[in-house]
């Protein structure tokens, strides 16, 4: 199965990142994960990026605060499906994260899920591997059905 990387921009998004580990680890999707900054480190996130397809990765989570470049200068480099979070730090909280995320030109594009959805930026990611994966497909069908017999079994016990 390719794998799915996990690249935040710095250590203060560690806990958006484990939301996306510990789901990615729940579907068993192998994963990798890096610390690589679009203004920091830029020579090392461009050569992720090059290097990500003959490295065996199938899609790739990139996450970042503030002025949020990295999934945008990830994508630049690579034609692997980038999924970008936003990641809430800073006065603006999120916002300013999340339009620098989603707002890419055509041709370089980003899927950009909520501020700090880590959850969703695994599932997207598990969902692309799954194309080509009938067991792994299973396995995210499996999940909706547990899901919604939680929040129906939740309608059952309710009583206002
Ligand atoms: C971004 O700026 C990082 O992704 C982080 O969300 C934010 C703040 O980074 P630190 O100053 O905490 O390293 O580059």
């Amino acid at each position: 199965m390719k794998k799915v990387g996990i690249i935040m921009g710095s250590d203060s998004d560690m806990p958006i990142a484990q939301k996306a580990a510990d789901m990615l680890k729940s579907l068993g999707v192998p994963y990798e994960a890096h610390i690589f900054s679009a203004h920091r480190t830029p020579e090392q996130a461009r050569e992720f990026a090059l290097n990500a397809r003959k490295n065996g990765f199938g899609a790739l989570i990139a996450m970042a605060g503030m002025a949020a470049h990295l999934a945008g200068a990830i994508a630049a480099n690579t034609t692997i499906p980038v999924i970008g979070i936003p990641c809430k730090s800073g006065a603006l909280a999120g916002i300013d994260a999340l339009l620098a995320t989603v707002q890419m030109p055509t041709g370089i594009p980003v899927a950009t899920v909520a501020i700090d959805g880590g959850g969703n930026a695994a599932l997207l990611a598990a969902q692309i591997i799954a194309v080509e994966d009938a067991e792994l497909a299973e396995k995210l069908d499996a999940k909706r059905r547990t899901d919604s017999a939680k929040v129906l079994a939740k309608d059952e016990a309710l009583s206002l």
